[in-house]
C-alpha cells in the first residue's frame, strides 16, 4: 500500500454515514420482485453506459511484485499465491452485468481472469465450509456464502474490456459475483477465508443485507 492509504479507518467518512441513513430510511426499495430469468434489470436499477467508482476513501496500490493472494480457513489445500503463480491458474472469459445497490447498473462488462470454481477445485473447500469471508488491501471486508461465491460466471478478475483492471476499479484482482449487488464484489483483494460459522462484513455491519440478491431487492438487513 502506499503512504497515503496508511491510518485512516474507513468506518467514520461521511458516505458511509449517508449509506447508513439510506439503509435506515429503506432508500431505493420498490417492493417488487423479479426473477433474473425474466427482468434483466432488477427493480428500482436504471442502466448506466459508464462505470462509477465507489470505495470507502482509499485506492491502495499494490505493485504486483509484493501481490499475494491468500487462501485460508475450512480448506484441504491453503494457498498463497503471488502474482505469476496466479496467472498459472486456468484462465476464463465471462461477460456479465453489473448491479450496484446504489442503483445503477451496466449491461455487458467482458472479464477475464480465474473462476471461482477452479480456485475451488485447487483449495477444495472442506464439507463443513459453508461461508466465505473477502478481505482486501484497503482493509474492506465483505461475506457471501460458498454457494453465492461457487456461482458458474464468478470469477476473480484482472482484465476488464481486453485491459488490465484498473486501479480505481479494484486492479490488480478483484471479485466479481454477477448475481449479487455490487458490494460484495470486494476490489483490491487479498485473502478469502472459507468458514464454518457466516461472519458480516463491512456494509453488512452497516445496516446491508446479508446476501444482496438484486432481484429480491435485498438492499438493507431487516432489522
Ligand atoms: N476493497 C473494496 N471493495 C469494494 C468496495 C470497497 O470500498 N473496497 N466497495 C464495494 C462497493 S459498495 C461497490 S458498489 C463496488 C464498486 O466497484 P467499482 O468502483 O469498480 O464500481 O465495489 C465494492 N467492493
Ligand atoms: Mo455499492
Amino acid at each position: 500500500m502506499s503512504a497515503d492509504d496508511k491510518g485512516a479507518t474507513p468506518d467514520d467518512s461521511k458516505l458511509t454515514a449517508t449509506k447508513r441513513r439510506w439503509a435506515r430510511d429503506r432508500k431505493f426499495i420498490t417492493g417488487r420482485i423479479t426473477r433474473p430469468e425474466t427482468d434483466r434489470l432488477p427493480p428500482g436499477q436504471h442502466l448506466t453506459k459508464d462505470w462509477p467508482v465507489l470505495d470507502l476513501g482509499q485506492t491502495p496500490s499494490v505493485p504486483l511484485h509484493h501481490w499475494r493472494l491468500d487462501v485460508t480457513g475450512a480448506v484441504d489445500h491453503p494457498a498463497s499465491w503471488d502474482w505469476n503463480e496466479f496467472l498459472k491458474l486456468p484462465q476464463s472469459k465471462e461477460t456479465t452485468d453489473i448491479h450496484c445497490v446504489t442503483t445503477w447498473s451496466r449491461y455487458d462488462n467482458d472479464w477475464k481472469g480465474v473462476l471461482t470454481h477452479d480456485l475451488l477445485d485447487v483449495v477444495m473447500p472442506k464439507p463443513e465450509a459453508g461461508f466465505v469471508t473477502l478481505t482486501s488491501y484497503d482493509g474492506y471486508t465483505t461475506n457471501v456464502p460458498l454457494d453465492d461465491f461457487a456461482a458458474p460466471n464468478a470469477m476473480l478478475v484482472h482484465t476488464w474490456q481486453g485491459k488490465p483492471l484498473t486501479r480505481e476499479h479494484g486492479g490488480p484482482l478483484r471479485l466479481v459475483i454477477p448475481h449479487l449487488y455490487f458490494w460484495k464484489s470486494a476490489k483490491w483483494i487479498q485473502k478469502i477465508d472459507f468458514m464454518i460459522a457466516d461472519k458480516p462484513g463491512f456494509w453488512e455491519v452497516n445496516g446491508y443485507h446479508n446476501r444482496g440478491d438484486p432481484w429480491a431487492e435485498q438492499r438493507y438487513s431487516d432489522d
